[in-house]
């Protein structure tokens, strides 16, 4: 690597003629940015390729960590940070005139995800290398991410997203490791040499083509692999019609679902799942197999883990290798299945649950039914013996019942470890959602708490913040993050205190300009920037929040008296495209913006900000400008929340309900530094057991919520007909399933209580600072290492950290 910033220079300037094929005179700053890319990737490439030599030398345990969805962001500046060069490649490149800002801003955001489960196996990406494990990522590369999001008369509109468009710097195509991966046909059973022997033929075959990306861990030797699948004809088809042939293949990883907990039950997706898993499976034995003879003791050397139940076909593809292609019977091989297999549950919303009709599943992959079929008839088997006569259970727990394929029970049945995202998610698993399995496995069951990469979302988000504390602490937190524990020392300190307010007020502005520019509203940065970001759902109640908006204008409008600290209340969301009462509530929000941003009488104390196409990169600005953090979901629906976590370590104070990893964030940041709110999991789910809750109670006596509620369809928004009817009609006419009307007044309370608490400068900043003193535990290090332990059975390479 290069040891200063003339070397680098040099180097950067030979490599822009050699790959640009320009002289740097005529060279464009997308020129500057691909070079740089691609100087970065291959200085990496001698530390890929030796921490894969030493893994494949110790033989260490592997883990390889399958997800559908591998929710990115940017990756220059990232990199750069983890191999500890930032500041010379600052440098140089400033020599040169070329800001280092501009390049990182060129770069397309790898979209690859919907929300927090993709994000969530990015940040398990970036610790698994940070702590030197060894950690790989599968996954697969869509040519077309998450949708772009414009927001046009209110309404979200969806384009393509193309973050492939330029190419893409840091991936590594290795056609010579192609995998094919059958579809359809069928099989043929014979008997040879006393055995029975299972042929499919006729199949439709797609190649799958390896795209490496290298994860460069922090400041260490080790850099680990992110392997993402791209689907292409595969070079012997059956198929005549070779044009329909190569659509139908591309199609598999064209496009990524953008369906957040929600199951779409779509051939392709099955198909794309299967995809995924088959190819991940074989080139994880194919690998395996260089080093050992036989895969008998394959769970000793590999764990897979499943993110969710989308790759959960990984149990039945790694039976039917050990089956099929090792000869070996059915109790070893399942023996072995099970001791290398975890999984882990993300929701217990129904809506998500996965389900596949045999009439799809049978046709489209005829062995693996076959194998899915035979687990499920031994489940059924032992059940049986347990609970004999009990046919309403056993009919409950079978994997295939109704002509239905359950994915989560084949999860549940196939894995030595199922786990939830928080404590209390992992409760209700036990308790309630998945209790009858506990009954029979209770030793699987186990939780891990979610965690996020405190070196992208305070390191890299917030340099500012991030200086302040190296200054008063030293920089040991970023190796081990739950040293910030000793930022409560200065909670005293005026000085201190009054350096975070200056931080604060610092990142407000530059999300302000980046509003200005964007949306051409003005923020006041002296107000209150209180923020939600998160996928658009009805369970998150984006709703509970606008409406409380609207509360606050009437009471702008009616009282001349009322007083309040301005407040900018600033939304970022996309909805499903198919998502109909979702794509209502972006319009609500859009409409309020536009009454109340320009109602002179408020404009100054209320403002209403929509940013649009929220995305990994836009984040990085938010998190480190709010005030508040808004985690208002219904108690027990929400399993975890990750953006939670983002806000409280860059000194957000959560107004929230006890859902989620809510819960854990009030015990680590202290009672007294965070506002809750509303029902708790328990009240909402007896009111889901027992009735007892009439929304229309509600709103006949609180006339604050008859108010709100009224003004979605009696001409207060003087261009919305009925637009708002289908909300009205959620709240009264479908008795207001996510609780929105019986939390409102408790809402309304905690928001006043935080307002109130927020003119109180030197409270408000010794409640952020203990926000952000507690908040090592939520990095994902401290996740990884409980999965690394309990789990996965696997330890950290032997290697050498950078004195950096
Ligand atoms: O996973 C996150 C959690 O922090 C969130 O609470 C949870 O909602 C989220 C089907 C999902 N659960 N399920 C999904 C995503 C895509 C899809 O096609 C389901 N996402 C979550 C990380 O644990």
């Amino acid at each position: 690597m290069f040891s200063d910033r003339d070397e680098f220079k040099e180097e950067f300037l030979k490599k822009l003629e050699m790959t640009c094929g320009k002289s740097f005179g005529e060279s464009t700053e997308r020129d500057h940015y691909f070079t740089l890319g691609n100087m970065i990737r291959e200085h990496v490439s001698t530390e890929w390729i030796n921490t894969n030599e030493r893994y494949r030398i110790d033989r260490e345990k592997q883990v390889y960590y399958l997800s559908i969805e591998f929710l990115l962001g940017r990756l220059l500046h990232h990199n750069l940070m983890n191999l500890g060069i930032e500041q010379v490649v600052k440098d140089g490149l400033a020599d040169l005139g070329i800001d280092l800002n501009r390049l990182e801003e060129i770069e397309a955001d790898a979209g690859l995800g919907n929300g927090g489960l993709g994000r969530l196996a990015a940040c398990f990406m970036d610790s698994l290398a940070s702590l030197n494990l060894p950690g790989h990522g599968c996954g697969i590369r869509y040519k077309h991410g998450l949708f772009e999001q414009k927001i046009v008369d209110g309404y979200q509109v969806e384009l393509p997203e193309q973050w492939l468009r330029n190419g893409h710097v840091w991936e590594v195509r290795k056609a010579d490791l192609a995998i094919e991966v059958p579809f359809w046909g069928k099989v043929e059973t014979t008997e040879e040499n006393g055995r029975l022997v299972f042929r499919h033929v006729n199949a439709e075959t797609i190649s799958a083509v390896p795209y490496d990306m290298p994860v460069v861990g922090y400041k260490t030797d080790t850099i680990n692999t992110l392997r993402l699948w791209n689907a292409e004809p595969s070079p012997y088809p059956v198929n005549h019609d070779i044009l329909k042939y190569k659509r139908d293949t591309e199609s598999v990883s064209e496009f990524l679902y953008p369906d957040d907990t929600h199951d779409e039950g779509k051939i392709l997706r099955l198909k794309q799942q299967y995809f995924l898993v088959s190819a991940s499976i074989r080139s994880i034995v194919r690998s395996y197999r260089k080093q050992h003879s036989s895969l008998r003791n394959f769970h000793e050397y590999v764990s897979i883990h499943i993110n969710d139940t989308h790759p959960v076909l990984a149990i039945p593809e790694l039976m039917r290798i050990l089956l099929d292609e090792e000869e070996m019977g059915w109790e070893e091989a399942w023996n072995i299945t099970v001791h290398t297999i975890a999984y882990t549950n993300h929701t217990t919303l129904s809506e998500a649950l996965e389900k596949w009709p045999v009439r799809i599943f049978q046709p489209l992959l005829p062995r693996i039914y076959m194998i899915v079929n035979e687990i499920n008839e031994r489940f059924c088997r032992v059940l049986w013996e347990r609970y004999p006569g009990d046919w309403k259970r056993i009919e409950d727990m079978a994997i295939i019942a109704h002509d239905q394929v359950k994915m989560a029970h084949l999860a549940l049945v196939g894995s030595l470890s199922v786990n939830g995202v928080a404590a209390l998610h992992t409760e209700i698993l036990k308790n309630r959602e998945m209790n009858q399995f506990y009954e029979i496995f209770p030793d699987k069951f186990n939780n891990k708490t979610n965690g996020i990469t405190h070196r992208r979302w305070l390191l890299k988000a917030n340099p500012l913040l991030s200086d302040l504390i190296n200054e008063s602490i030293g920089a040991g937190w970023i190796r081990e993050p739950e040293k910030l524990r000793e930022l409560a020392d200065f909670k005293n300190d005026r000085v201190f205190l009054d350096q975070l307010h200056q931080i604060k007020q610092l990142n407000k502005e530059k999300l302000a300009k980046r509003i200005q520019e964007q949306h051409g509203i003005i923020a006041d940065t002296s107000s209150i920037f209180d923020i939600q970001v998160k996928r658009l759902h009805a369970y998150k109640r984006q709703l509970l929040n606008i409406l409380h908006v609207m509360h606050l204008y009437n009471r702008l409008k009616e009282d001349s008296n009322f007083r309040m600290h301005p407040r900018t209340f600033i939304f970022g969301a996309k909805a499903s495209p198919g998502y109909y009462y979702a794509k209502k509530i972006i319009k609500l929000i859009n409409t309020v913006a536009e009454k109340v941003n320009y109602d002179p009488q408020t404009r100054d104390v209320l403002k209403v900000i929509f940013l649009e196409n929220y995305r990994v990169s836009l984040a990085e600005e938010i998190f480190p400008a709010a005030d508040i953090s808004e985690q208002i979901s219904t108690a027990s629906k929400e399993a975890s929340g990750t953006g939670n976590m983002k806000f409280m370590m860059n000194g957000a104070l959560t107004v929230g309900t006890l859902d989620g990893a809510n819960i854990e964030i009030k015990e680590k940041a202290g009672d007294g530094n965070i506002f809750i709110f509303g029902l708790t999991a328990d009240e909402v789910l007896s009111f889901y057991q027992n009735g007892g809750y009439n929304s229309r109670e509600y709103y006949h006596h609180d006339k604050r919520i008859r108010q709100v509620v009224d003004q979605l369809v009696n001409g207060f928004f003087p261009d919305a007909d009925d637009e708002f009817e289908p909300i009205f009609d959620s709240l009264l006419m479908e008795n207001d399933q996510y609780f929105v009307l019986r939390d409102f007044a408790s809402y309304i309370n905690i928001q006043k209580e935080a307002g109130k608490a927020y003119e109180d400068r030197e409270h408000w900043l010794k409640m952020s600072l203990m926000n952000i003193a507690g908040s090592g535990y939520f990095s994902s290090d401290r996740t990884i290492s409980e999965y690394a332990r309990e789990i996965w059975k696997i330890r950290p390479a032997g290697v050498e950290m950078m004195n950096k």
